[in-house]
C-alpha cells in the first residue's frame, strides 16, 4: 500500500518491500536472513545477532537482492546466489528457476538423437523430453513393444517402458516391435520356478506368482529348477537354476549348491592395456581384458614375461640397428613365419615387426611394412 494509507493505520511503512517476503518478521519463528545475496531460514534473534538482515518469510522469491535463479550444487539445489557466487561454489546456475524437488536432479533425456542424462531445465532447452528417476544406463528411452493384454488382438503400441508400465501394460523390452503382434506370446506357456517347484504357466500368471519363467523350457523338465551351485568366470559361485546360470554365463551343477561345491578358479591371463609403445601389463580375465578394448594375450600367461613389450627402435627395424630399410624385410618375413599370425604372440627378437601395435606379428602387419619402407628409407625416423 501507500505510504500515506500505511499511516493513517498507525502502520509502520518500509520502503521498498512487500508483504510477499513478510518483512513484518515477529513471533520468534524462522524466516529470511539475508547473508550478503545469500538467503536462508533462521531466526530473527540469531539472524541479527550475526549481524546480518532479517527479512522473515520464505527466501524463494528472496528478499536478499540475489539474482533470481537456482545454484545447482553436488549438495542440491540453493537460491539467492548470484551467477558468480554460483560458480564460486562450484555450482551450475540456472536463471529465472526456483529450487523444486527436482530442479537439480539429473534425469534420462529423451532427443531424437538417443539419451542424454542432464538437469530438466537443460533438456527442456534441448527440446527432449526428461524423465524423473530415470538413467540412460537404464535405456530409459529407449523404444519397445506395450501389450495392454496378454492375447494375440490385445492393443500393442510402441512407448517406453515408464509410459508403458504407468498405464499398467506389460512392456516386452526395448527393441521389441509391434508387427505383427507380440502380445500374445505372454499368454504361451513355459516351465516357472516357484518356491514349490516347477509349474508350466504364461509369463504373466509366472510373474504373479513370483515364479522365475524359463521361456526356454515349454515344459517342466527334471532339471528345469534345481537350484544348484553356478560357476562364474571369475571363480566366484552363486546359487541359481540352470537358465539363470545360463545367462549369467556361468556354468551349472545340478548336484550341489555353492556351499558343497568348489568351482575351478578364475583364470587371468595377461592383459596389454594400451596399443602404444610402453603398453602397461595387467592379470585380468579375458572378459575384463577386452571390455576395455585392451588386448588379451591369453590364459595362465604371466606378465612376468613381458608379453606387452614394443619396438625399442622404430616400427620396421626388426634388426635393430637402427635403421628402416631393405635388410629388415627377411627378418620381419622371419618373424611372421615363426609366430604363425598367432594372436598375441610375438616371437623374440620381432618387437619392431609388430607395425600395427596388438603385440602379434601377422599378415595384417605386412600393409604397413611395406609403406614404411616406402616412406622413410635409411635411418629410423
Ligand atoms: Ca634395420
Ligand atoms: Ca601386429
Amino acid at each position: 500500500m501507500a505510504k500515506g494509507f500505511c499511516d493513517l493505520q498507525g502502520g509502520a511503512f518500509q520502503n521498498g518491500a512487500f508483504c510477499g517476503s513478510n518483512p513484518c518478521g515477529g513471533g520468534g519463528g524462522e524466516g529470511a536472513c539475508c547473508a550478503g545475496t545469500f538467503c536462508y531460514q533462521d531466526t530473527q534473534e540469531n539472524c541479527e545477532g550475526a549481524g546480518r538482515d532479517f527479512f522473515g518469510g520464505p527466501c524463494e522469491p528472496s528478499p536478499c537482492g540475489g539474482t533470481s535463479g537456482a545454484c545447482c550444487t553436488a549438495e542440491g539445489c540453493g537460491s539467492g546466489l548470484t551467477p558468480s557466487e554460483c560458480d564460486g561454489i562450484g555450482g551450475l546456475f540456472l536463471p529465472n528457476t526456483s529450487c523444486t524437488a527436482t530442479t537439480c536432479d539429473v534425469g534420462a533425456c529423451c532427443l531424437e538423437e538417443g539419451c542424454q542424462d542432464v538437469i530438466q531445465s537443460v533438456c527442456n532447452s534441448m527440446g527432449g523430453t526428461w524423465i524423473v528417476d530415470s538413467s540412460c544406463i537404464d535405456d530409459a528411452c529407449g523404444i519397445g513393444a506395450c501389450c495392454a493384454g496378454a492375447t494375440p488382438t490385445s492393443e500393442c503400441s510402441m512407448d517406453t517402458r515408464l509410459n508403458c508400465e504407468s498405464f499398467g501394460r506389460t512392456f516386452l523390452g526395448v527393441g521389441t516391435v509391434c508387427s505383427p503382434n507380440p502380445c500374445g506370446v505372454l499368454s504361451v506357456i513355459a516351465a516357472c520356478c516357484t518356491l514349490e517347484g516347477c509349474v508350466e504357466l504364461n509369463q504373466i500368471d509366472c510373474a504373479v506368482s513370483g515364479g522365475t519363467f524359463v521361456a526356454s523350457s515349454p515344459n517342466c523338465g527334471p532339471q528345469t529348477c534345481v537350484v544348484g551351485a553356478c560357476c562364474l568366470e571369475d571363480g566366484s559361485c552363486l546359487d541359481q537354476i540352470p537358465s539363470d546360470c545360463e545367462n549369467l554365463g556361468g556354468s551349472h551343477n545340478a548336484s550341489g549348491l555353492c556351499f558343497e561345491i568348489s568351482c575351478p578358479p578364475a583364470v587371468l591371463g595377461a592383459c596389454c592395456v594400451d596399443l602404444e609403445p610402453g603398453a602397461t601389463c595387467i592379470q585380468a580375465l579375458q572378459s575384463d581384458c577386452e571390455a576395455g578394448g585392451r588386448v588379451y594375450i591369453g590364459d595362465g600367461i604371466s606378465c612376468a614375461s613381458s608379453p606387452c613389450r614394443t619396438c625399442s627402435t622404430c616400427d620396421g627395424d626388426v634388426d635393430n640397428n637402427n635403421a628402416r630399410d631393405g635388410q629388415d624385410v627377411s627378418a620381419f618375413v622371419e618373424c611372421i613365419i615363426a609366430s604363425g599370425g598367432a594372436p598375441g604372440f610375438v616371437p623374440a627378437g620381432c618387437d619392431c615387426a609388430d607395425m600395427n601395435h596388438d603385440f602379434s606379428v601377422a599378415m595384417d602387419d605386412v600393409g604397413p611394412m611395406v609403406n614404411a619402407l616406402l616412406d622413410t628409407t635409411g635411418d629410423c625416423p
